[in-house]
């Protein structure tokens, strides 16, 4: 069965003169590049979180990429087709970027294939009406652009500028769902009551984006340290919450959490408890759509084999040619 193993938290302590002088550089906010010295613990530890990120991009072009055929409107079959090759671009970025720190890109795919690299859970739940596409781009890209916004600042210097990029763009993707949630829900009955579905179903879903508590995230400390990290998952949920639900509320929709208040003393939206248990039934590779992602990736592929194989070909031919006019 696909499962997704924990990795061992990381120690961010290293004591040694080169470990204390790559510490200072980190509290001096100064950026650190692929040829600098760095502990084995921060350098694994990026390879995971970019490569994780890499993987979500990769499947998350799956769920929506489901509907490019089945668009309402020419305009909105290209800006979906826009927004899924935006993912391909962020996911070749992000392994480009985690190929930096000394790992091969066959080695990662190769990890995501046989199911042993994480990818966000988020991308095992089904896209089942038009609606979804919506909330996928208000929703799940809202979070992600919370989450990332602060990775543009991330210590590791390759990661930090294919943030800045990416984040651009997820910018984009969101105002499309946010636009799409906004004319279903002035729609007919139909139309709001499909909005008001696809919120139902993605809102937790959404939270859970942000990883699990503080109390119970194993890499926070560590990564919160070395600045790869700057806010905790508790604390960027609680920010989109705070930002979502008065765009929920302006689009005459509810939230399904009876729970959900304003805290009128703090600003904050409370909320209502967090299904754990699902979240850990979707890493571990029991959600609703995880075997027909991975089987969906493995089959493109071993149909992109001919693609990879003339591509080698072609580059050695190019190699080859050079020589001989060099000789
Ligand atoms: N899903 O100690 P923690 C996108 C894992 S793409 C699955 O808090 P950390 C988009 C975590 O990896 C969105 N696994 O970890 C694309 C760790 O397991 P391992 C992806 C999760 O790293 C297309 C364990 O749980 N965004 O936006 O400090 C279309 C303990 O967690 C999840 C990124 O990847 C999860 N939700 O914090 C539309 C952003 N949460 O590695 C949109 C970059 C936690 O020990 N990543 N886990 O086996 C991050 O910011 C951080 O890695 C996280 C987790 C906040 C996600």
């Amino acid at each position: 069965m696909y499962s997704q193993a924990l990795n061992a938290p990381a120690l961010a302590t290293d004591d040694s003169e080169a470990g204390q002088r790559f510490q200072a550089r980190i509290e001096a906010e100064e950026r650190i590049e692929p040829n600098d010295w760095m502990p084995e613990a921060y350098r694994r530890t990026l390879i995971r979180q970019i490569s994780q990120h890499a993987h979500s991009e990769i499947v998350g072009m799956l769920p929506e990429g489901n509907w490019i055929t089945r668009a309402p409107t020419l305009r909105r079959k290209a800006a979906l087709l826009a927004k899924v090759q935006d993912e391909g671009g962020h996911g070749l970025y992000l392994y480009a970027a985690a190929e930096t720190l000394g790992v091969s890109r066959e080695e990662l795919v190769e990890q995501l294939l046989t199911g042993r690299a994480k990818y966000s859970s988020i991308f095992n739940y089904p896209t089942l009406s038009w609606a979804d596409i919506g909330a996928i781009g208000w929703l799940v890209d809202g979070a992600a652009i919370m989450n990332q916004i602060p990775l543009c600042r991330c210590s590791y210097g390759p990661y930090a500028r294919a943030m800045i990029r990416i984040c651009k763009e997820e910018s984009f993707h969101q105002r499309q769902g946010f636009e799409i949630m906004t004319v279903l829900a002035r729609g007919t009955d139909d139309q709001k009551a499909m909005a008001q579905d696809a919120l139902n179903r993605w809102w937790w879903p959404s939270l859970m984006m942000f990883g699990p508590p503080d109390a119970q995230s194993q890499h926070s400390d560590a990564s919160m340290r070395w600045k790869i990290k700057r806010f905790t998952n508790d604390s960027l949920r609680q920010k989109f919450v705070d930002a979502t639900v008065p765009q929920g509320h302006y689009l005459g929709l509810g939230f399904p959490d009876p729970e959900l208040r304003l805290n009128e003393a703090t600003g904050h939206w409370e909320f209502g408890a967090i299904d754990w248990d699902e979240f850990r039934r979707v890493l571990a590779g029991d959600g609703p759509c995880n075997r027909e992602r991975l089987t969906a990736r493995q089959r493109a592929h071993e149909d992109g084999a001919w693609v990879r194989e003339a591509a080698l070909a072609y580059a050695a031919k190019g190699r080859n040619g050079r020589t001989r006019a060099a000789a």
